[in-house]
């Protein structure tokens, strides 16, 4: 095989530096990032600004999507676009890197544009702009050209030897940057639950009934009435979770009131606090999904906030918005017809923990989490409706987010061995405002049954139920079906989730053997 042409091998090697210059460009803004007032990052921003123009078509599966380590594929999918822009612009730019500048700052501007934090873009430029005069002189340290005094030819500056040394302290130096940053990203969270681990909740001025006995379903694999704080859904744009200085934070009452005022950590602990049992669900959960969990919430009635404001008659909704600019948006009627919204900030007995909004969250009992449970909670503001719109509803999730009426079933899980005789089926029901008020099973398209429900943990909760089948041999099919307190049954159309939610009944198929 004859070598590679001269030319290519310039081509390449005019790539290989250009990836290392992007490489360090993104290492350089990134640690800037992490200083910068806003912590604006390159990468973590425009993954925020991707997330945000998601198309329509693919909108539907957009907050299951976010939910889940995809989000993790996105950053690795923005950096290696960075690193394919640099390989073009080392290739074109092989022989006379010096004048490359202008693209390194003008990508550099654009980048730290897009993925500006709304109140940070000049530190978000300047993080992106000196990444990219960083990477800059890197590929102009490692390409620069001199004319050879004898032949008056232009050739490499840098030996053989010497370019593969400086490649190779390049490559050492992004990689140890990377590491740094990863390093100082994960002790700032480490930081984070250490001060919240050590922080506890003030005495609740009035508690939640204990969970009665009755409320559980005592079989093999079933869901308990309340879910533990790592067994809890996640769902939220945040590539990673805002981490809070409980020191720094506030949260700002704003808007169409008579009294703004703001509230530090340390306030807001101050004031009396009310426990709730609450089952929060994802407007995206599928029939039949997890996305619903139950907790004892801890916080500050938003009421006593609204209150302390003094709401203006133009007001309309409340809108929540998080310290990474994420909001939410209900009606301010909502907030006042008795249903206890909180400002949370204890969750089963602990501080709220990080991935679930530390310091503090909203949680509006029968709402979807999209129009309601801003976690992260930094500003609480009253508007009209025209003034605002939220973040899923500009994104053409509907705007009506109460919780559907919804039930599954949870155990037998449809991969289990079920042997004939008696199987105990079981699972959840809810439909917050209304309450449960009965659950039927149906097997292979039989009559509607009706199962035992456990004890009611109150309106605002998910209730279990079970049914004991006298399983005989082969395949079925188990459906499930939950009629309201007012005799309403739950939809039996199948949808899935968006623009709002899912409707349609549960079912399992199960092998049954002898
Ligand atoms: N700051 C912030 N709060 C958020 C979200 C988000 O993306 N960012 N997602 C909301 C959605 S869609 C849901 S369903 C709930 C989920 O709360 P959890 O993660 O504690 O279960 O949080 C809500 N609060
Ligand atoms: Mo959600």
């Amino acid at each position: 095989m004859d070598d590679p042409q001269p030319n290519q091998w310039s081509k390449a090697i005019g790539a290989y530096v250009g990836v290392l210059s992007t490489l360090l460009a993104l290492a350089t803004a990134e640690l800037l990032a992490l200083i910068f007032p806003g912590n604006p990052s390159p990468v973590f921003g425009i993954a925020g600004r991707v997330i945000d123009l998601t198309p329509a078509d693919i909108r539907e599966n957009l907050i299951t999507v976010v939910g889940t380590n995809d989000k993790l594929f996105l950053g690795i999918g923005i950096v290696l676009v960075v690193l394919a822009l640099g390989a073009v612009v080392g290739t074109k730019f092989r022989n006379r890197p010096e004048s490359a500048w202008t693209v390194y700052v003008i990508l550099g501007l654009v980048l730290g544009v897009i993925a500006a934090p709304s109140a940070y873009i000049l530190w978000s430029i300047a993080a992106s702009v000196i990444g990219g005069l960083v990477g800059w002189a890197i590929l102009v340290a490692l390409l620069r050209r001199r004319v050879d005094a004898e032949t008056n030819q232009q050739q490499p500056a840098l030996s053989r030897r010497g370019f593969l040394l400086a490649s190779g302290v390049v490559a050492v130096v992004a990689a140890g940057g990377i590491t740094t940053i990863a390093a100082i990203r994960s002790s700032r969270e480490q930081g984070v639950e250490r001060v919240r681990s050590a922080l506890s909740l003030p005495r609740p001025v009035k508690k939640a009934l204990p969970v009665p006995a009755g409320a559980a379903v005592d079989v093999k694999g079933m869901t308990p009435p309340v879910t533990p704080n790592d067994d809890f859904y996640r769902i939220d744009t945040a590539l990673t979770p805002p981490t809070v200085d409980v020191t720094n934070w506030s949260l700002s009452i704003s808007g169409k009131v008579d009294n703004p005022f703001t509230l530090t950590y340390a306030d807001l602990m101050a004031m009396p606090q009310i426990q709730k049992r609450v089952t929060l669900a994802c407007v995206s959960n599928p029939v039949g999904g997890d996305l619903v969990g139950n907790a004892l919430w801890q916080g500050v009635p938003l009421t006593a906030l609204l209150d302390r404001a003094g709401v203006q008659p133009g007001a309309q909704q409340i809108v929540g918005e998080s310290v990474d600019g994420f909001t939410v948006a209900f009606p301010l009627e909502l907030a006042l017809d008795g249903r206890e919204p909180l400002v949370a900030v204890g969750m089963n007995d602990e501080p709220l923990p990080v991935l679930h909004g530390f310091p503090a969250r909203l949680v509006v009992p029968g709402l979807y989490g999209y129009v309601s449970a801003t976690k992260w909670l930094s500003k609480i503001r009253l508007t009209t409706m025209a003034e605002e719109t939220p973040f899923w509803v500009q994104n053409g999730w509907i705007a009506d987010g109460r919780i559907a009426a919804a039930s599954r079933i949870d155990v037998p899980s449809s991969d289990a061995e079920v042997r004939v005789g008696n199987v105990v089926v079981a699972g959840r029901a809810w439909h917050q405002e209304v309450a449960v008020g009965a659950v039927e099973v149906s097997v292979d398209s039989g009559p509607w049954q009706s199962t035992k429900l456990a004890d009611s943990m109150g309106i605002d909760c998910w209730r279990l139920w079970s049914w004991n089948w006298a399983a005989t041999p082969g395949q079925h099919r188990i459906e499930v079906r939950m009629i309201d307190a007012n005799g309403t049954v739950q939809s039996s159309r199948r949808t899935d989730p968006g623009p709002g939610p899912s409707s349609g009944y549960d079912q399992i198929m199960i092998d049954v053997s002898d």
